[in-house]
């Protein structure tokens, strides 16, 4: 999130949704929304697939056909840039690269964006118009925006909506992506994922030699752990399709087929495709789950043995920082010591790390900190977790800004709940001068956090900055950086700059360094450990990243501009002429991923014409086998099921409550339940994914150990998945693809 749930309540007077379902996935967020509609008489609009009880508190709904959001929104900046409601100051002195969308808007008329969406032209224009006059409106999204072939396009062409409205960096403005699951936002801070190291440093050597030193290692020695140098610069495996890495049957790019697989809190059967899972398990050597409860990981196999249930402590058993979706931490504390002989994650993965041999080098930075010539050295004997490690990170990661985030702020944060306004998220008395949860970038132990992203209003010491200045000082003759007229507020330097360097510091801040300045400060602000190049900007004014332009146009991606591309199994091949997938990608996360190829396969529609869209249950999360091991949760959902319009229903000879086949182009199916429900149109079907424990209509009941089973099993709708991932993050097609329907 840019901005938080207070400014919302507080200052948005227009609030679009578009793919997601806060009334479900987020009560408490979407109560917000509901304040904002109280309180400043806020317009809300919600743009959907399905009529969902977010829709239900609408002023205005949007039924849009899945996979068809980029179509829509340069529909909205087609009418924008007629009608002339772009904000000019913002495209001239803050962007880059808006006309190259704005041309691409052209093409995108009322009449164009009816046929591509299903949305009647009226209702785009309505839409249009309240979004575009009305100031400060936000816009939020989540999973039926990213899960999509197109879903990294979706999420640009929806921030380029909001440069263009002049919304960024305003108080109730913003692109709020409302977040899942508890602490997502820090797992996502922390890169648990293949393509970054922690804190969104990516894989290049000055990242490594960071972290080297850091860490307190050599870099050499990082370097040897992998099976040749390049590897380390390298993509990984992405957790889509880890299990490409076992099974081959795409071409991978790796030394070696995956030999173990550890799971540590992934539910396995939230992933696409769990029958190629299930197989992908059956070929392993070893699978570890390590978890407070039994993993449904290990119910897709019967093999005897390879297969070890480690039990994990919880959450109420653990302390530590965990981040809220806008980006604030908070400190929690054990709510009692771990039962049994479960331990916490960390203690885990301890145990491993003395069993593999370097326990000391993976624990050494907790003993240490910088000196104030940025040298890592030893400070304490024993390390206290999880203080140690929170300023270890609070140390270590520049990118965000996480400098800020000592134990004893967010400790005294959490005594001081009270002290803190709802709207602005200030704080009172002993906490004035911070903000609530220190949102990140808290650029120093002395900073108050940023709640807005990109508020050049703001002096840069008070949460204040303008945009990231990360590609380069210019491209195509052009200048990145803002123009002369955009100075952030209290900044010495007027108008924009580049990101602060050891190179160009002298020069960009107009001061001179010392010899003994120079001998210790790092190449850049992102890994200068001594935090001369924070100092020095502070006493400016200057925002260490640069003040930049905002580009619309990613050179180095394959489609510089977001473009509308139908979904790989399209309920429309008559646009897929016209909006083809991408070519086939070789080597997209070690794995060759197939788009223009599965898209031309065969006329999918024919045979599959129903889209599928997927939804979440208020009392069930992820993969769902925490809350099915409640008897009362899993009252309110006690049997998987398909959301199904009476007129689909009929056409099959399916009546409400019968049960139904769902067969996918991947030649799996599913046996569910069909409810009948106004939500849907007859040409979709909408389905939760929590279930587990039973697949392809084979009960799996037998697999589950004495006394593991959850109250309730079912299909997980991830069997019938459809192939399909983004180029960029490789996130599974969850939310389009087709499917062919039959009475069971
Ligand atoms: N079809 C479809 N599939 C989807 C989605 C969709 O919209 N549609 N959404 C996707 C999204 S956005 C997400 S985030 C995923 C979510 O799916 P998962 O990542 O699978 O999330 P959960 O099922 O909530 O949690 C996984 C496991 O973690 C365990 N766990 C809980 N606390 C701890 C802990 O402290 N330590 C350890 N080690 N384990 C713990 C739980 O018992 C649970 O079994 O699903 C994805 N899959
Ligand atoms: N109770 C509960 N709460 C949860 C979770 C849970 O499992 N249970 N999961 C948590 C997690 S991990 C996450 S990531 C969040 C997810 O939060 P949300 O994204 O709000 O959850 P979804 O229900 O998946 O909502 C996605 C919406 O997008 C719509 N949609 C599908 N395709 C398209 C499309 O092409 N375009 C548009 N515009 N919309 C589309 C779907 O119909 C659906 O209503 O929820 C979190 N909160
Ligand atoms: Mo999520």
């Amino acid at each position: 999130m840019t901005n938080h749930f207070g400014d919302i309540v507080g200052h948005s007077k227009a609030i679009l949704m578009i793919g997601l379902n806060t009334a479900v996935s987020n009560p408490i967020g979407f109560k917000h929304f509901l304040q904002a509609k109280d309180r400043n008489n806020a317009k809300l609009i919600v743009i959907d697939p399905v009529f969902t009880k977010s829709a239900a508190k609408a002023d205005i709904y949007v039924r849009i056909r899945s996979g068809t959001d980029i179509a829509f929104v340069y529909g909205m900046l087609h009418l924008i840039f007629k009608h002339g409601w772009e904000d000019q100051e913002v495209i001239k002195n803050q962007a880059y690269g808006i006309d190259a969308i704005k041309k691409e808007a052209l093409k995108y008329t009322p009449e164009v964006v009816e046929d591509i969406t299903g949305v009647p032209k009226d209702l785009l224009i309505q839409t249009t118009r309240v979004f575009a006059t009305t100031k400060p409106a936000t816009l939020a999204w989540a999973l039926g925006i990213t899960q999509h072939t197109v879903g990294s396009g979706n999420t640009r062409i929806l921030s380029i909506l909001q440069l263009v409205l002049g919304n960024m960096g305003k108080k109730g403005g913003g692109c709020n992506i409302v977040r899942g699951h508890d602490n997502v936002q820090g797992s996502t801070d922390m890169c648990c994922v293949a393509d970054n190291l922690p804190g969104y440093y990516g894989l290049s050597e000055a990242s490594w030699k960071h972290y080297a030193k850091c860490w307190g290692v050599s870099f050499e020695s990082l370097q040897k752990r992998f099976f040749a140098p390049e590897w380390m610069h390298k993509k990984g495996f992405s957790l889509s399709l880890w299990y490409e890495g076992v099974l081959q049957e795409s071409k991978t790019h790796s030394s070696a087929p995956i030999k173990g697989l550890w799971v540590q809190g992934n539910g396995v059967s939230s992933l696409a495709h769990n029958t190629k899972m299930a197989r992908a398990i059956e070929k392993l050597d070893l699978m570890v789950i390590a978890e407070p409860f039994l993993n449904e990981a290990a119910i897709l196999t019967d093999r005897p043995d390879g297969v070890y249930v480690l039990p994990v402590a919880t959450q109420f058993e653990c302390e530590g920082i965990v981040v809220a979706t806008n980006r604030a931490a908070q400190w929690r504390s054990q709510v009692v010591k771990p039962l049994y002989e479960a331990k916490q994650d960390h203690e885990l993965m301890f145990e491993m790390a003395k069993k593999f041999g370097f326990y000391e080098e993976y624990t050494k930075a907790l003993l240490c900190d910088f000196d104030k010539n940025g040298e890592l050295v030893q400070v304490r004997q024993t390390f206290q977790w999880p203080e140690d490690a929170t300023r270890e990170m609070a140390r270590s990661i520049k990118v965000i800004g996480l400098g800020g985030w000592t134990p004893e702020r967010l400790k005294a944060q959490q005594e001081n709940w009270h002290m803190f306004d709802y709207i602005s998220q200030e704080g009172y008395g002993p906490m004035k001068g911070q903000y609530y949860g220190l949102p990140w970038p808290a650029w120093t132990p002395q900073h108050p956090g940023t709640p807005i992203l990109y508020d050049i209003s703001t002096p840069t010491k008070e949460g204040g900055m303008g945009f990231r200045a990360r590609f380069g000082e210019e491209h195509d003759g052009q200048s990145l950086l803002a123009d002369k007229s955009v100075t952030i507020k209290g900044s010495a330097i007027k108008g924009g700059y580049p990101e602060i360097t050891k190179a160009n510091i002298e020069k960009v801040l107009g001061i001179k360094l010392t010899d003994h300045e120079k001998a210790i400060m790092g190449d850049n602000w992102k890994v200068d450990t001594s935090g001369l190049i924070q100092k020095k900007c502070d006493e400016k004014g200057v925002c260490v990243y640069g003040n930049a332009r905002a580009r619309a146009i990613v050179w180095n991606f394959i489609d510089q501009i977001p473009k509308h591309r139908e979904p790989l199994h399209s309920p429309r091949p008559d646009l897929v002429q016209k909006y083809p997938a991408i070519k086939d990608q070789v080597n997209n996360f070690r794995v060759d991923v197939r788009y223009a190829s599965e898209q031309n396969k065969q006329e999918w529609a024919k045979e599959f014409p129903i889209v599928i869209a997927s939804m979440r249950l208020v009392n069930l999360s992820g993969a769902g086998m925490l809350e099915r091991t409640s008897k009362y949760l899993s009252h309110i959902t006690p049997e998987m099921f398909c959301h199904i319009h009476p007129d689909l229903a009929l056409n099959h000879g399916i009546k409400d409550g019968e049960m139904m086949w769902v067969h996918s182009p991947e030649g799996t199916k599913i046996k569910v339940k069909a409810i009948f429900s106004h939500s849907v149109t007859p040409d979709r079907i909408c389905m939760p994914y929590s279930f587990a424990g039973v697949l392809q209509g084979v009960d799996l009941s037998h697999r589950y150990p004495e006394g593991t089973k959850p109250y309730t099993t079912g299909e997980s709708s991830n069997t019938i998945t459809n192939y399909g991932f983004d180029p960029v993050t490789q996130i599974p097609e969850f939310n389009a693809g087709l499917c062919r329907i039959e009475k069971a």
